[in-house]
């Protein structure tokens, strides 16, 4: 079984994450997301809307994902990839290079970011028009 893994904050789930989500599946036949707590969101000054627990329910969600494990720091990735069997590490090309380090353990792949949508577009759209 060919298990793949990445890794996220996915907060205000939208269909750029579904794309890289859906993607990175059909490169294995198994799919962990480690999801940032929040937490480790606050170490990647990065805060997110939703909770981690509400994130991690739409991520279950998703028929791509097999299983959601917390990401709690940066230094995780190696341990991850020994103790689930990794064979594919897979990140949006945001993240170009930056864990080329994993290739001693498992295949790392970048797939291209989906145009026009983020999560900070939508934060603003929703900050800029309160209900
Ligand atoms: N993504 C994408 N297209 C978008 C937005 C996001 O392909 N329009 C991808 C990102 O490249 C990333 C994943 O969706 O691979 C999750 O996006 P974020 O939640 O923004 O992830 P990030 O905060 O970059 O966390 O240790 C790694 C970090 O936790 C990555």
């Amino acid at each position: 079984m060919k298990k793949v893994i990445t890794y996220g904050t996915f907060d205000l789930f939208h269909y750029g994450h579904m794309n890289l989500l859906m993607r990175a599946r059909k490169l294995g036949d198994y799919l962990i997301v480690a999801l940032s707590t929040d937490e480790f969101n606050r170490i990647k000054n990065k805060e997110s809307i939703m909770p981690y627990a509400q994130r991690k329910e739409i991520i279950e969600a998703i028929r791509y994902v097999d299983l959601v494990i917390p990401e709690q720091n940066w230094e995780q990735k190696i341990t991850d990839i020994k103790r689930h069997n990794i064979n594919t590490f897979v990140m949006g090309d945001d993240w170009q290079g930056t864990f080329d380090f994993l290739k001693d353990y498992c295949e790392v792949i970048y797939l291209p970011r989906t145009q026009i949508i983020s999560s900070t577009m939508l934060k603003e759209a929703i900050q800029n028009h309160p209900q």
